[in-house]
């Protein structure tokens, strides 16, 4: 048994996420985490709310409540939506707990005493009408690079390009609109980046498990150069500027950056987590107690790649102190709207509750997997949402889980059926299963989404093809025992079917199970036709079996229609 710790980007509180936000990083993580435990792996699947920095201020100012009350409430709106999404966090923290700003302190220290940390004098813009400072996104403007309006004080939403507030054209303040604003000068710790840019190329270089989209881009920002990085702001909500307790000197009212103490929550979560449920947090984080049989995994998407592999390990690996770092960091592409953005400030797409109002969470799991933008950007279109869930699930997986415990029903009383030998059919379709589960097996283990999603359907398929070949239906007239064989094997599928589509499926995979009396949907065996002999025999003669309520109802045209016509997507070009 190993021990696998895993987590996912962690959302910024300023609303309810998108479809896009779900498919980069938090369901595939959840994903890969039920399956690792389903293997009998020991997970900690941590995710927690990113409630600093301007996201959060101006989420709150806009909602017209207190910042601390916003988080509040958002944090606990985003937990039960996970909870209906079925997302299996061992702990869903927040970046605003004690742990974090204690943690977020502690390694500001370090790094200081370290000769890692610089106080420097800064150029900022000053908002005279608001009487304060503009950091980040608190400033919007034009675009320098694409001419794109408005443009936000750190990022250019239509290009993509990292800004600083102060390469923005006709800036103007967020809070006020007002354009009086002045360049004026303020302290800040700077973290020098550039002096960790040996140790940090050397990380990187041993991590060899890292998948191709994270390499490649965290190569890139190597090679560009590592620049020094701000990690305060003139702020009053965050992570205070502590020093042994007290306001460090000359940073008094300042707060860490966003994204200095974000990530630090990965740990600090974890530290929640053992504070809640009397858990060992150091035994998953340092290398000193225990954490140097982790295997670390982190799943994001490609805009958050840079932060993951070069931010967040020079503050690690700067601190000289001994906490484990990624060893996979799984990167995603956009999922776009139609070919464009969704976006959460203009409200465009399917967010998470009302994607749950249309359709249940399994329906969304599957899609979003099975079409993941993996190794390209992919567009989200409602007709390929239904191509998915009519072919795959409702005509294939749905169609043979339906059929044979309706036939077990009218046929043999819903009580699985004795006597009989497996023939040359059986042990064609358990050659078969034998290969296609290592295959399948393998591609969870790879983290390749679509390609588990594809051996998953290839799976189910072979029951549908050994059903029809099978054909009990007319068995049943001519060798009933023969017809037995045939039941008994296909709702043996049935219960393998529940077990290996579980990490995707888990709710209708508990309704599978259920329906033939398997509660514990652990991962089969891989080990030839011997593990899928014993998958195959979990459901014994005598068990009574009952259909299951429909597992997945097709989706029809007037549907499509209504939900394109709330959700404002665009018509369909053929
Ligand atoms: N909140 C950005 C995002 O949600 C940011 C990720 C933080 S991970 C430590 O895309
Ligand atoms: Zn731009």
């Amino acid at each position: 048994m190993a021990r696998i710790l895993i987590t996912s980007a962690l959302p910024y509180i300023n609303g309810i996420k998108h479809l896009g936000n779900l498919a980069g990083s938090m369901l595939p993580a959840d994903v890969q985490a039920r399956f690792q435990r389903a293997r009998g792996h020991e997970v900690l699947l941590l995710c927690a709310t990113d409630e600093h920095g301007t996201p959060a201020e101006l989420a709150a100012q806009e909602a017209g409540e207190d910042v601390r009350a916003y988080c509040d409430r958002l944090h606990q709106v985003q937990k039960d939506l996970g909870a209906r999404f079925g997302l299996s966090w061992d702990w869903f923290g927040r970046t605003s707990s004690p742990q974090n700003a204690v943690l977020t302190q502690h390694f500001a220290e370090v790094l200081e005493d370290r000769g890692l940390i610089e106080e420097r004098v800064d150029r900022q813009l000053y908002s005279i009408d608001d009487g304060r400072f503009l950091p980040d996104r608190y400033v919007e403007g034009t675009c320098p690079i694409c001419g794109h309006t408005p443009a936000r004080g750190d990022q250019c939403d239509n290009c993509g390009s990292l800004l600083d507030p102060l390469d923005l054209k006709d800036p103007y303040s967020a809070i006020s609109r007002s354009r009086n604003l002045e360049v004026r000068e303020t302290r800040h710790l700077y973290l020098l980046q550039s002096k960790l840019a040996e140790p940090l190329r050397a990380w990187v270089d041993s991590r060899g498990d890292w998948p191709q989209l994270a390499r490649s881009i965290a190569y890139k920002h190597l090679d560009e150069g590592l620049i020094d990085r701000g990690i305060t702001r003139d702020l009053s909500w965050g992570v205070p500027v502590l020093r042994g307790g007290v306001p460090r000197r000359g940073m008094e009212g300042k707060v860490f950056y966003v994204w200095f103490d974000a990530p630090i929550e990965y740990i600090a979560a974890a530290q929640e987590w053992a504070d809640a449920t009397g858990g060992d947090w150091a035994r998953w984080w340092r290398l000193d107690r225990g954490a140097q049989d982790v295997r670390y995994i982190e799943f994001m998407g490609k805009d958050n790649v840079a932060f993951h592999s070069v931010s967040f390990p020079a503050t690690i690996l700067g601190s000289g102190e001994p906490w484990k770092t990624v060893d996979t960091l799984k990167a995603f592409n956009w999922l776009n709207w139609y070919g464009g953005k969704f976006s959460t400030s203009q409200q465009r797409g399917v967010f998470m509750d009302s994607a749950l109002e249309i359709l249940p969470p399994d329906i969304w799991r599957w899609y979003l997997t099975a079409y993941a933008p993996e190794h390209s950007d992919s567009s989200f279109t409602f007709d390929q949402l239904v191509a998915a869930v009519n072919r795959d699930l409702a005509d294939v997986l749905g169609n043979f889980v339906n059929r044979i415990l309706k036939f077990c029903e009218s046929r043999f009383n819903g009580v699985t059926p004795e006597g009989g030998e497996a023939g040359p059919l059986e042990a064609r379709l358990k050659a078969d299963l034998a290969e296609r589960l290592a295959e399948l097996t393998e591609q969870f283990e790879a983290i390749e989404s679509r390609k588990s999603a594809q051996a998953l359907r290839g799976i189910w398929s072979l029951g549908n093809e050994y059903l029809q070949e099978a054909a009990p239906w007319s068995a049943i007239k001519t060798d009933p025992v023969r017809a037995a064989v045939i039941v008994r094997t296909a709702l043996n599928l049935v219960s393998l079917f529940a077990r290996i589509s579980a990490p995707i499926l888990p709710f209708s995979a508990a309704a599978m199970g259920e329906a033939v009396g398997e509660t514990q949907l652990d991962w089969p065996e891989v080990n030839g036709v011997a593990g899928v002999e014993a998958a195959l025999t979990r459901v014994p003669a005598g068990r009574v079996v009952s259909a299951p309520p429909i597992l997945f109802s097709k989706i029809e045209a007037d549907q499509v229609a209504a939900w394109a016509e709330r959700f404002g997507a665009p018509r369909e070009v053929a």
